[in-house]
């Protein structure tokens, strides 16, 4: 059986950070000034005001929520203000849902939400210009807090902390949480355990001493029965049948495999697939695509001998939807709407011969990975 704990994360948000090994901040971080935050300063301006909303990427992974629930704790800890977790998309996968069922993350879709009753705006784990969530066009951000390169928008905020060196968005909301000496009850700890250990495939992938430091500080606060129940959850047949197709449908171009699952029942399914086939011997590189409704969505793996996956998908994606991810593993989003499987298929053929030329592959021998 495929390691359930794999977990997408961070699609479109790029970020680098290497094996336990920090790399040096990019040069779009320390131009922007982005990395000198104190959080005493941070919450300090926060004080006098009474309403939070905190946005994730859209369909939040492990995470997003983590980050967004220890965020939610601290300021409720240590200000006025009352925060409301934001979400866009949906959670789809088995373990996501485990996770916001038994850990009881209060979700509030975020069409349903009137932004106008928060006088304070937050978003984790993303940036605000990425296309990847559903931040309200015409509002200013106060918080911005992610672990993917800076973007120019981010510094606009008050409180932007930003460092890409990280592995996860929750390592930085732990540590504020450390810092003020706030405890953490079960649940929150659970998530931010769950959160990093998804994040980094249990420290495995880009994880830094930071990450490490941060389990030491969780294991013993930590519900472990609950945790093996968030990543062990029961699946639906849809999981299946989606597994069926997926590998009926995978080809194989020497050690790129490809494949497109048509419709599928919620957006991260394409993630998990990918990661799935990268467990295959000879795969160096997984593109997934799906449909969701009338969107298109992609997902691409690497090797860590590969990891330039964020830099692949922008390449892929170019200008025609929302694109980004980390060295190993990356998503997008295409903007034109599809209504058959005929132009998913068109699109995904597109992609596909993309990536053969960007990765050098074209005239590879594709092969179906069974039969
Ligand atoms: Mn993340």
């Amino acid at each position: 059986m495929p390691d359930r704990r794999k977990q997408p994360s961070g699609e479109f948000g790029p970020s680098s950070s290497g094996l336990f090994t920090p790399e040096p901040r990019t040069g779009a971080h320390s131009d922007l000034g982005i990395g000198d935050f104190s959080l005493t300063r941070g919450l300090e301006r926060l004080q006098g005001r009474r309403d939070l909303l905190i946005y994730m990427h859209d369909n939040p992974d492990p995470d997003a929520m983590g980050a967004a629930m220890g965020l939610k704790h601290l300021v409720e800890c240590t200000t006025e203000l009352r925060a409301t977790l934001a979400l866009g998309g949906i959670v789809g996968r088995a373990e996501n849902r485990a996770m916001v069922e038994r850990l009881k993350i209060p979700l509030i879709p975020a069409e349903v939400l009137n932004t106008d009753h928060f006088d304070t705006i937050a978003i984790v784990d993303s940036q605000p210009g990425t296309g990847n969530s559903s931040l309200p066009p015409d509002r200013d951000l106060d918080i911005v807090i992610d672990h993917h390169p800076a973007r120019e928008e981010s510094a606009r905020a008050a409180w932007c902390d930003i460092r890409p060196q990280l592995g996860a968005t929750s390592t930085i909301v732990l540590q504020y949480l450390r810092e003020k000496s706030i405890p953490l009850h079960t649940n929150l700890a659970t998530a931010l355990f769950y959160a990093i250990r998804s994040e980094t495939r249990d420290l495995g992938r880009e994880a830094t001493a930071a990450e490490r430091d941060a389990y030491l500080f969780l294991i013993p606060l930590v519900d472990h029965h609950l945790m093996f129940r968030i990543q062990q959850p029961k699946l639906p047949r849809q999981y299946y049948e989606a597994l069926d197709r997926a590998l009926r449908q995978a080809e194989v171009w020497g050690d790129v495999i490809t494949v497109n699952l048509g419709a599928i029942p919620y957006p991260d399914l394409v993630a998990e697939v990918a990661d799935l086939l990268l467990d295959y011997e000879a795969a160096q590189f997984v593109l997934c695509c799906g449909r969701f409704g009338k969107q298109i969505f992609v997902s691409l793996r690497t090797e860590p001998t590969q990891r330039r996956a964020g830099e692949l998908m922008r390449q892929l994606i170019g200008s025609d939807g929302a694109a980004g991810g980390h060295g190993t593993t990356a998503g997008g989003r295409l903007f034109v709407p599809v209504t058959s499987d005929a132009d998913l298929q068109t699109a995904f053929e597109h992609l596909v011969y993309r990536l053969l030329d960007l990765t050098g592959r074209v005239g590879a021998p594709r092969f179906p990975l069974l039969g």
